[in-house]
């Protein structure tokens, strides 16, 4: 164990792992965690093409500084595989930073089965979305879309009709919502992250400077905005 490591370095906390699920499940059996805690994805990394590295940076970064300023709140980045590189670049990085890591963690899953195939219960998700707030596109933009069904997209429309890099949006998920029934998500959080693929809008042509400025604008958004649902 190195120097530095305040938590043991956690084994990847996969849908198939059942004993770290159902520590969770447990943890939010007991007090309710479930409505303090914001699942999010990694904006940018994947259709949009952003550094990895950097974006980890960004992600450890704005996490704690946010989690300083309020407790009781708990942020998990996810990702769909065991091998994502964003999710053990975070975790390295998180682990030499002490931070608090029953607040601050890495699932492995599906952000739209994170209560039925994890035992992980979030009522917020943020989603790494197009600036139009469209569904479909591709990444988990159109997997939430697609389980939320049509009432995310009306839902989305009443809030917002698109989006500036950098920032986010929050969309309260109708009861009626498959999400919010089978998983118990009562709240989308749009953000819209800096964009480094040439064939998408508002290409940043590798500006590093920008980019991750705009990146940290965008956790920054997102984490206010979690904050002012559960306060
Ligand atoms: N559950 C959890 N994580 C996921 C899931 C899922 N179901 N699907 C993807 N990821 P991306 P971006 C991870 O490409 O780079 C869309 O088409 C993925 O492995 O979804 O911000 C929008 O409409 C990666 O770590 O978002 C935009 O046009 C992370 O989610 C554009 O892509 C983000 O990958 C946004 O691109």
């Amino acid at each position: 164990v190195e120097d530095g490591i305040t938590c043991p370095v956690e084994v990847e906390k996969g849908l198939n792992d059942k004993n770290e699920n159902e520590e969770h499940a447990k943890e939010s059996d007991s007090d309710d965690v479930g409505s303090r805690t914001l699942a999010f994805p990694s904006i940018s990394t994947a259709d949009f093409q952003f550094d990895l590295d950097r974006a980890s940076d960004i992600i450890v970064d704005t996490a704690a500084d946010f989690l300083q300023k309020f407790d009781n709140i708990r942020l998990v980045l996810v990702d769909l595989s065991k091998k994502s590189k964003i999710l053990s670049l975070v975790k390295e990085k998180a682990s030499k930073k002490s931070i608090d890591c029953s607040r601050f963690f890495t699932f492995v899953g599906d952000i739209t089965q994170l209560y039925t195939k994890g035992g992980l219960q979030c009522s917020v998700i943020a989603n790494a979305a197009n600036w139009r707030l469209k569904p479909g596109g591709g990444g988990v933009n159109a997997a939430i879309f697609n389980a939320a069904g049509e009432s995310l997209h009306h839902a989305t429309k009443k809030c917002a009709d698109a989006l500036r890099p950098g920032t986010s949006v929050v969309v309260p998920l109708p009861s009626i919502s498959p999400l919010h029934q089978r998983e118990g998500v009562t709240h989308v959080i749009h953000v819209l992250g800096p964009n480094m693929n040439p064939m998408r809008p508002d290409y940043l042509k590798n500006d590093y400077i920008k980019g991750s400025k705009i990146l940290r604008e965008a956790y920054n958004s997102l984490f206010e905005n979690f904050a002012s649902i559960v306060q």
